[in-house]
């Protein structure tokens, strides 16, 4: 069916190293994308794999002292092993070692020699092994300094994410003509936004192009690699330079210029290819410009976006092997289930989902172990978990888990689903994952809100048994919504979750509209029994009465005003805005003092607060407060705080002070 198929890809990840936390980031970025559209019903093809041709892998595997072909197929079997435990639902896995992608990029050397885009010449310059790219004299020294600890006055890559040694290369090159097609490129860049993306980076490769393009090597002196077709004169000896071969991954796993038909079709089937995704780092020279250029070259479509994602430092460094910070996924996902207490796939969900909710996709962000418990007690666990429990509880102690399907009435809650479904859906196609999760928190919170105001305790107490029949169901229904739509990024929480509402609809054959079609919960349906999903953070019973704080002894009656009054433009000088806790520790050696990480919905910060004595850490995870957001810093026990968070009271703190409704992450507080 033209028009609906979806073609997205990962870039194939070196096999010189293991799966890290930031591969992992951007394949399950793209598998989120494709569940999304395999939901909304699109003919999907989700590919990634590995890049195997690299001087770098054979250095590794030497390094080793292993056979590079044995080493590449071992660390193959890593990634494929990785993305399983991290339900990766791709469809095809290509190794660029496979004969099928090695002769499509033999003929499409041959094709760039037929129409002239390729000649001899010799290479003197510089090139970096980790980027496996050559540099300029002049990208070297426009490149950050060097600092001479990582360096000791060496050259290095000018590659921020990167700095490692440059080596001096002379020797016969073929070269790409890129320099022919700078105008071409600028002239598709800017008659189609939707090519570079986001915004912010389109700009860097306009620039780019315009400081002027030059040619490229396409085949290098080497032993490990595909060599370069027969038929090209005087390129005896060498191999087709990586970058060159990699990006090829695209179509060849499409089949072009396939001999067997059956796969050649995929290629008319799928490309333009809908959505590369990448990091930052490989987004300008390889994927926004070398690569739409060679396709250019060989009259073939350019893919119709090219999305180029953040980057994660680890508690605020960068992520290398040598600081020994790297994140192994798996491992990650394991330690969480562990402190936790939650089921290794449960962990899993919550790491997907938590990548995706930290920071604006596009954005770089700071990865920490804290952050990641803090979001997922506040809005998994406690937020999603308590929902989902509550709600069911209550239907089995009121009507033995069976649901009415009383939609008698106008339901605030199903009006905000119906609401909130199309938003969410583009903000999932639009790769703004931050957008789609924040919507569907915040009717989740909506919904616990409507349980305290509803009190269905006290209908059943009244026995106003239509007005409790009609609000076990929109609740049922909210999750209806829920499920769905976190679908995408849970695969497994959310199947759990379906399966305890009892939706006669098989998991597996979900579509996105059902999110919102109601009425699947027939009457007299039975859901099953409660079981928690995730760990239990506070415990809150059916009844709603959430865990009391012990009052402190009133040491604090009203007061007169005892401040001066202030003027208005005075006021106006402070910066109040509501802010989500997502950790909370007591700060050691001090009682009176908790280390909370809060979220502005822009920014997280750290705030030291002295309520310590009156507040445990469990209590006001997920609580959304108001800070001073503006206040000047401040060294608390060594620790910078940078806010200050409101509460009630003098002396002693005796409530915190939260909104009475839902309001946006960072809401100005007026
Ligand atoms: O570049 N944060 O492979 P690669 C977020 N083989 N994402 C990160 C990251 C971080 N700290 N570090 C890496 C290659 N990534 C080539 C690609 S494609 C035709 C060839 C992610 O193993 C990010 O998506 O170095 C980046 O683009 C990719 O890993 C690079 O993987």
């Amino acid at each position: 069916m033209p028009g609906d198929s979806f073609y997205i890809t990962t870039p194939i990840y070196y096999v010189n190293d293991i799966p890290h936390l930031g591969t992992a980031y951007c394949t399950i970025a793209a598998d989120t994308r494709a569940r999304f559209e395999r939901l909304r019903g699109k003919d999907v093809r989700f590919l990634t794999g590995t890049d195997e041709n690299a001087l770098k892998v054979a250095r590794a595997a030497e390094a080793e002292g292993k056979d590079v072909q044995a080493f590449v197929d071992e660390l193959a079997e890593r990634f494929k092993a990785t993305w399983k435990e991290f339900n990766i639902s791709y469809d095809d896995f290509i190794r660029t070692t496979e004969p099928r992608h090695t002769t499509v990029v033999r003929r499409f050397v041959e094709k760039l020699h037929e129409s002239g885009d390729i000649y001899l010449s010799t290479y003197n310059g510089w090139y970096c092994v980790s980027c496996e790219t050559f540099f300029t004299d002049d990208e070297l020294k426009a490149g950050p300094e060097v600092s001479s600890e990582v360096n000791e006055g060496r050259p290095s890559c000018p590659n921020a994410e990167c700095r490692k040694d440059v080596q001096w290369v002379e020797e016969p090159s073929y070269y790409f003509r890129l320099s022919a097609y700078g105008d071409r490129l600028i002239e598709e860049i800017e008659k189609r936004p939707e090519f570079l993306r986001p915004d912010s980076r389109r700009n860097e490769v306009l620039s780019f192009i315009r400081s002027g393009l030059n040619d490229v090597c396409i085949s290098r002196m080497q032993t490990w690699g595909i060599p370069m077709p027969e038929s090209i004169p005087d390129s005896q000896g060498q191999v087709v330079y990586v970058w060159f071969d990699a990006l090829i991954n695209y179509v060849s796993a499409t089949g072009y210029l396939s001999e067997n038909s059956d796969a050649a079709s995929l290629f008319d089937r799928y490309w333009p290819c809908d959505v590369h995704l990448v990091g930052k780092d490989i987004f300008v020279r390889f994927h926004a410009t070398f690569w739409p250029a060679i396709l250019m070259a060989l009259g073939i479509a350019v893919p119709r976006t090219v999305f180029g994602h953040g980057f994660w430092n680890i508690e605020g460094e960068k992520m290398s092997k040598s600081k020994g910070n790297v994140i192994e996924p798996v491992q990650l996902a394991r330690d969480l289930a562990k402190s936790s207490g939650c089921e290794f796939q449960i962990a899993v969900d919550a790491m997907r989902y938590c990548l995706l909710r930290e920071v604006a996709f596009g954005a770089d962000g700071d990865f920490r172990r804290a952050g990641l418990i803090g979001r997922f007690n506040a809005e998994l666990a406690n937020d999603l978990g308590n929902l989902l429990n509550r709600s069911l509880s209550m239907l089995h102690r009121y009507r033995d888990g069976k649901v009415s399907g009383n939609r008698g009435g106008d339901s605030a809650l199903r009006s905000v689903c119906e609401a909130a479904l199309p938003e969410v859906g583009s903000a999932y196609a639009d790769m703004n994952f931050i957008q789609a999760l924040a919507r569907i928190n915040e009717i989740v919170n909506e919904a616990n809100r409507h349980i305290e105001r509803e009190a269905p305790w006290e209908k059943s107490k009244r026995g106003e048994n239509e007005s409790l029949d009609f609000l076990l169901t929109e609740l049922l229904d909210t999750l209806q919504f829920v499920t769905v739509a976190l679908a995408p990024l849970m695969p497994t929480v959310t199947q759990k979750i379906w399966e305890q509402l009892g939706e006669p609809v098989p998991f597996t054959e979900l579509r996105w509209q059902d999110a919102t079609r109601w009425g699947d919960l027939s009457k007299g349906h039975t859901t099953r029994k409660p079981e928690p999903i995730f760990p239990r953070i506070d415990k809150t019973d059916v009844k709603g009465s959430a865990k009391t704080v012990e009052q402190p002894p009133s040491t604090t009656d009203p007061q007169p005003s005892e401040k001066p009054t202030i003027t208005f433009a005075e006021f106006q000088k402070m910066e109040l805005r509501t802010a989500k806790i997502l950790t909370a520790e007591k700060v050691k050696g001090a009682d009176k003092l908790l280390q909370l990480t809060v979220d502005l919905g822009t920014e997280q910060r750290t705030v030291v607060a002295g309520i310590a004595q009156q507040f445990s850490p469990e209590e006001i995870l997920g609580k959304t407060v108001v800070i001073v957001a503006n206040l000047e810093p401040a060294k608390i026990r060594g620790i910078q705080s940078q806010g200050m968070i409101l509460a009630a009271g003098g002396e002693v703190p005796l409530a915190l002070i939260t909104p009475d409704r839902d309001v946006p992450t960072g809401a100005k507080v007026r």
